[in-house]
């Protein structure tokens, strides 16, 4: 890693593939689901806050330095403006996960819109509004990796047999 660089050592043990990366602490909440899902799987991460507009250098390095340092997959969430996901996009090429934050005003739906609508020619791929959308960002992290990862696909494969189980199980009152 550049010696010169302003992004902290990663919080694993083993350089991480998978990047998580918020715009507030206050994100934190929503954000920790994406991350459990990498635990779950096992999967090498880092997860830390990078604000667009209180840190917009930091924001320019993680993004020029994510390649470099073998990130594959970033999982970026923003509430608001929400300009996070699509500015990493804007210098990197590594893939960047969108996770709309819920606001405190509009419910998320400005953080949805803002991500989802980006300009042709710089993709995000955007999930769902909150939890939900934090849980799959991760799971589709894993699925990417899982397709060079035989293991790995089997960790997936039975992960969705366990959701079909447990739905097979569902009792109503
Ligand atoms: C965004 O502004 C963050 O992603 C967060 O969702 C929102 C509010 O940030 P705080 O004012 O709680 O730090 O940049």
């Amino acid at each position: 890693m550049n010696p010169n660089s302003i992004i902290q050592p990663p919080n694993t043990q083993v350089p991480p593939v998978v990047g998580v990366v918020m715009g507030s602490s206050s994100d934190w909440d929503v954000m920790q689901h994406a991350v459990h899902v990498l635990k779950q799987f096992g999967i090498p991460h880092e997860y830390r806050v990078v604000s667009a507009h209180r840190m917009p250098d930091d924001m320019f390095a993680y993004a020029e330095e994510a390649g470099p340092r073998g990130l594959q997959a970033i999982i970026a969430g923003a509430g608001g403006a929400a300009h996070l996901p699509g500015m990493l996009a804007a210098k990197t090429t590594v893939p960047v996960l969108g996770v709309p934050v819920p606001s405190r005003h509009l419910h998320g739906q400005d953080s949805l819109l803002s991500i989802v609508q980006m300009p042709r020619g710089v993709p995000v791929a955007t999930f769902a509004i909150g939890e939900s959308g934090a849980v799959n960002a991760a799971l589709f992290a894993v699925a990417q990796l899982a397709l060079g990862d035989a293991d790995l696909a089997t960790a997936l494969n039975a992960y969705r047999r366990s959701q079909t189980k447990a739905a097979r199980q569902m009792e109503l009152p």
